[in-house]
């Protein structure tokens, strides 16, 4: 029998959470971001309603470009706090639907059903009540997609935004899916798509047109990891939280060519490493209580030093802020610089986050 999974997304979830305390506002173009100013103003959008969708309007678009396609829209601030609350007033109750339960965001989360629905029909159906629940206790819609692999639940939970839900079962996955364009695999982003357009796969449909092997003469390795995951076959598990217990710390180190003196390089250094980190750190949804600085003088003479967080942390300035003041107790040895390395450990997952209240957003 296949995997049931779902992926459950909240629909222009800030916009929701405005909404709640002011219903007067809905129907009408809603933008959550920065202060606009009249078109003067800078800094991005976070999220908008579907009615100001209609007008362009999109996450991460500059806010002055909102005003000019939708000036008169409703525009408001991002409430974090209440953001943080409804957050967990749903994750609180999605995860009474399988204890197999993986928050993966502010505003999505997967569910492994495969012990709970017997059939795709009983799926459908408790993602439906799961759906209509959420939006009777807490006010915000959200769409789910069930598929029998994580990738093609989260492409199914877009299929039919806000308020919808898609089935992609083994047998009608291809036809849903084979239109949209192939930038809908999570993973292939703007970049990826350029390589994707010239090799002339635009679609999910293309890649559905060629076995594995014929896929890998043409695209290579990532055609092949592409490949699978538009088929369901990308082997991944829901996480259950029980990854801390196996993984004790994310660390890299540079040598450096030749020893350094000047303290830009090594804090360029350090801001590389600590970004490269933080990338797999995110990928892996790990928050860290402790943060270490490894520090090699001319002559091998080698120092660590940590810091321990009163919160669990994945947040890449602030965690670069933490490791400059760690840098800053080695300014008086004056010594050249062989080595840096940086060490994240003491890890706690989202899941125990979310139940202690204390999810950080990235
Ligand atoms: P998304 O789930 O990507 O978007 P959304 O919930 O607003 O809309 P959709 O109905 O398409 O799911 O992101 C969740 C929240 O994260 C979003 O409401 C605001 C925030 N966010 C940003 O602040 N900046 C961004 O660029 C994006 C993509 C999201
Ligand atoms: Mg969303």
């Amino acid at each position: 029998m296949n995997q049931i999974i779902f992926h459950v997304d909240l629909d222009c979830f800030f916009a929701s959470v405005y909404l709640i305390n002011h219903p007067e506002c809905r129907n009408v173009p809603l933008i959550i971001g920065a202060d606009p100013k009249k078109g003067m103003g800078r800094g991005v959008v976070s999220t908008c309603s579907y009615e100001a969708r209609e007008f362009g309007v999109h996450s991460a678009m500059p806010i002055s470009t909102a005003y000019r396609l939708c000036p008169h829209a409703i525009y408001t601030h991002v409430d974090f706090h209440r953001i943080h609350d409804v957050s967990k007033q749903v994750m609180s109750i999605l995860s009474t639907y399988s204890p197999l339960f993986e928050p993966a965001g502010i505003d999505e989360a997967y569910l492994d059903l495969s012990d709970i629905a017997h059939s795709w029909k009983e799926a459908w159906n408790i993602a439906n009540e799961l759906k209509d629940r959420v939006h009777r206790e807490v006010g915000v819609t959200c769409s789910v997609g069930i598929s029998f692999s994580k990738t093609l639940a989260k492409i199914g939970s877009d299929c039919k935004k806000p308020n919808g839900v898609t089935l992609l079962h083994p047998d009608n996955y291809k036809s849903q899916l084979e239109n949209l364009i192939i930038t809908r695999i999570p993973g292939i982003g703007k970049k990826t798509k350029i390589y994707y357009m010239k090799k002339g796969f635009e679609t999910i449909g293309d890649l559905y047109k060629y076995n594995l092997r014929q896929i890998g003469q043409k695209l290579g390795e990532h055609g092949i990891w592409a490949w699978k995951s538009a088929h369901g076959l990308d082997g991944r598990k829901v996480y259950d939280g029980s990854f801390e217990r196996t993984r004790k710390s994310i660390s890299k180190e540079r040598t450096f060519h030749e020893d350094v003196t000047d303290p830009e390089i090594i804090i360029e250094k350090l801001t590389e490493l600590n970004k490269r980190i933080h990338q797999s750190l995110r990928k892996k949804k790990l928050y860290y209580r402790t943060i270490t600085l490894k520090i090699r003088f001319h002559g091998f003479e080698t120092f660590t030093r940590s810091i321990s967080l009163n919160n669990p942390l994945c947040n890449q300035e602030k965690a670069l802020e933490k490791v400059l003041q760690l840098l800053e107790e080695f300014s008086d040895k004056k010594k050249p610089v062989r080595l840096i390395g940086l060490k994240f450990s003491n890890f706690a997952s989202n899941r125990s986050l979310l139940q202690k209240n204390l999810l950080v957003y990235i």
